[in-house]
């Protein structure tokens, strides 16, 4: 069989080689170079608790090789791909790869961070790990993937696992099947290759970190596991919780033992016919909150386990335009951040990467954490649930997607999905955003309430949002007529540009001497799906650059005065609901000194401009600024300044403060406090 196979190869060989093809014979030679796709199961149901279960670490050194043309595959190569992981043994095997023999990468960890000749590399690149390992009979062993960028193929001992699309979130395989006794091979293909349909699209102003971003555990459970579990506080009654939990399988009558010692709470429970416990239970526990950030160990135990976390117990909610945590009314005082470490390139995945980012974020006096654009690891969560940080989670829906195709949906469904499944318990997470400056359509619409509505299928006790975009041309043209107003007024403007601002004013029919203020009121649908409308806005930085052709106006002068008229600048939303102010800011290089853009202290005078206009509009009642830490983003050339860093950071990537740092800290701690007994 083997020989005939070989025969008819080297046959088509024979044949390609020396004649024309047709087009026929050109798709018959196609198929015969790359075969057929075979197919890539897709990941199990997401296992929670993970922290607390049987796992052995397969983080540390694994060897990579980079496979441009993607030829490792199976399905595109001759000679069955890089999985068969063929060895030398004679000397005389044909063999164009050795993982052995490869460079060493650690795990978690980008390649693209780790290898400089990867830096703006979008492709596929090979993980391989040895490990020891003998499967027990009476358990089931899972690998369990906290987050591959973006699409990621997995093969044990040279045997197809699954496929996982999506990036940045876990997910688990049952692996039993593939392993034996001892010396096992782990092999992993990811790509971090973007497209129109993937999610994140193409085109993003952040970092495309590929590989395994994540810990890598071999996990072990029982035949029968507990699945998952959520315990969390019912916001309309403070001394009752939501118990939910999951078997792994639809088995009715198990006995679940729920305990929270201290509390001195231990209760018995029967899963139903589909493998579920839906209970409410009866608490009172001490509420966590930033000023005194309470866990509670919680132990669940079946016949076969036991399983263990942490967890706080908190309510959100909001109530006409204001927000609610246990019942008192708070603002977020937030900042936004990327998932990358201070002083270190790369992704953040660990413990101590996110406590560090966390205790540098909290001398801003901060309470609250915008984590955009796209889950971070686990750690983010259980850091900021021991640190006291009220968290914003979101998932990596971005300007404009594909929104009428179903396999983007389905990949940033699974994405909302296993999020919200993983940190549901985290009484840091207080808001989960289903995505970030999407322009309207109606087909945009159907795509985020499907994601809303996944949301509320699993968690209905926390807030949901969408940073948004609003404020039409016509809105915009209103800018140019406030600027041109304010232009004549102030007496350093010259009288050439005073003409102009002049004509202008006459062109719209709009006496000199009139008294108009700037006011966008956010009017996007999305607003009535979600509970906290939130808007991104750049008045100071962006907003001016748009008018400056235009209007024949240095963009020196439009700047000046965007400053002078900021602090009369209306925001409110035509929902009754409170505004979160999810992103505004402004480039400063770390350093430059002087009165220009990119220097340290425009970037302070935006942010005081800014946070007095903020301050006195009423309806907003949370702000995160734009952005923590200087991060990495292809959209950034500019020599000298950024060199590939968007450097809109309060911190550069070193952790040096700006001036701007001292401004936000200043105004969270002294001037943006609630005028009411219960702050
Ligand atoms: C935005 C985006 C954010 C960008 C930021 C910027 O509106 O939401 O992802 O990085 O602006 O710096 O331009």
């Amino acid at each position: 069989m083997r020989d005939v196979f070989i025969l008819r190869t080297l046959l088509s060989f024979a044949i390609i080689f020396t004649l024309n093809l047709s087009s026929k014979e050109q798709s018959d030679a196609d198929s015969f170079f790359g075969r057929e796709a075979p197919v890539y199961p897709a990941p199990d149901h997401l296992i929670g608790w993970i922290d607390s279960r049987q796992i052995f670490t397969l983080n540390g050194e694994w060897s990579y090789i980079v496979d441009p043309m993607n030829n490792g595959l199976p399905e595109s190569s001759f000679f069955g791909g890089f999985p068969k992981n063929k060895i030398q043994k004679t000397g005389m095997e044909l063999i164009e790869y050795n993982f052995e023999t490869a460079s060493k990468i650690n795990i978690p960890g980008a390649w693209n961070a780790e290898d400089e000749k990867l830096f703006f590399y979008r492709g596929p690149v090979w993980l391989f790990k040895k490990f020891n390992y003998v499967p027990k009979k009476q358990l089931l062993t899972h690998l369990y993937i906290e987050g591959s960028n973006f699409t990621t193929k997995i093969f044990i001992n040279g045997l197809i696992v699954g496929e996982f699309e999506g990036g940045y979130v876990p997910f688990n395989f049952e692996i039993s099947k593939y392993l034996k006794d001892g010396e096992n091979i782990l092999l992993v293909q990811t790509d971090n290759t973007l497209n129109q349909s993937s999610v994140p699209t193409q085109k993003t102003d952040w970092w495309p970190w590929g590989g395994i971003v994540g810990d890598v555990y071999i996990v072990e459970t029982p035949k029968n596991f507990i699945q998952n579990a959520y315990l969390q506080l019912n916001p309309k009654n403070l001394s009752n919780a939501f118990f939910n939990l999951e078997m792994s399988k639809e088995l009715s009558g198990q006995r679940i033992v729920l305990e929270i010692p201290e509390l001195q709470f231990k209760k018995e429970f029967l899963t139903n016919a589909d493998g579920f416990v839906r209970e409410n239970i009866e608490i009172s526990p001490q509420l966590w909150s930033p000023t005194d950030p309470k866990l509670y160990d919680i132990i669940i135990s079946s016949n076969q386990e036991s399983i263990s976390d942490e967890i706080g117990f908190r309510s959100i909610k909001v109530d006409g335009p204001n927000i609610y945590l246990n019942n008192i009314e708070i603002k977020f005082k937030g900042i936004a951040m990327h998932s990358e470490p201070i002083g270190i390139p790369g992704p953040a995945f660990s413990k101590d990467h996110f406590e560090n980012l966390l205790l540098t974020a909290k001398d801003l006096n901060i309470n609250f954490v915008r984590a955009a654009h796209y889950p971070y690891t686990r750690h983010l969560a259980r850091a900021a649930d021991k640190l006291g940080l009220m968290l914003w989670e979101e998932v990596p829906v971005y300007w404009n997607i594909d929104w009428d195709n179903s396999e983007t949906l389905n990949i940033a469904t699974n994405q909302i999905k296993r999020l919200v499944q993983r940190d549901q318990n985290r009484a840091s997470v207080v808001v989960w955003s289903v995505a970030n400056e999407t322009p309207l359509s109606s087909s945009r619409m159907r795509f985020l309430n499907t994601l809303l509505s996944e949301i509320e299928a699993i968690d209905s006790t926390r807030l949901t949002t969408a940073a948004l975009l609003s404020g039409s041309e016509e809105q915009f043209k209103a800018l140019v007529l406030v600027l041109a107003l304010q232009g004549i007024k102030s007496s350093w403007v010259s009288p050439k540009e005073k003409i102009i601002f002049q004509s202008i004013l006459a062109q719209a029919n709009i006496p000199i001497d009139s008294n108009l203020n700037f006011s966008i009121s956010i009017d996007d649908p999305l607003g009535k799906s979600v509970d906290l409308i939130s808007y991104n806005e750049y008045f100071g930085w962006y907003y001016v650059t748009f008018f400056t052709e235009q209007m024949m106006i240095s963009e020196g002068t439009l700047r000046k005065l965007m400053f002078e008229v900021m602090p009369n600048i209306k925001i409110s939303s035509v929902f009754n609901k409170p505004i979160h102010i999810s992103e505004f800011g402004a480039g400063a290089k770390y350093g430059n000194h002087s009165n220009k853009i990119w220097s340290e202290e425009y970037q302070a005078q935006l942010y005081k401009h800014q946070l007095e206009m903020l301050s006195k509009n009423p309806q907003i009642k949370g702000i995160s600024p734009w952005v923590f830490k200087d991060f990495r983003a292809m959209l950034r050339p500019l020599p000298g300044i950024q060199d590939f860093y968007n450097r809109k950071g309060l911190i550069d990537e070193s952790g040096n403060k700006k001036l701007a740092f001292e401004v936000l800290a200043d105004f969270y701690e002294n001037k943006w406090n609630i005028e009411s007994p219960s702050n």
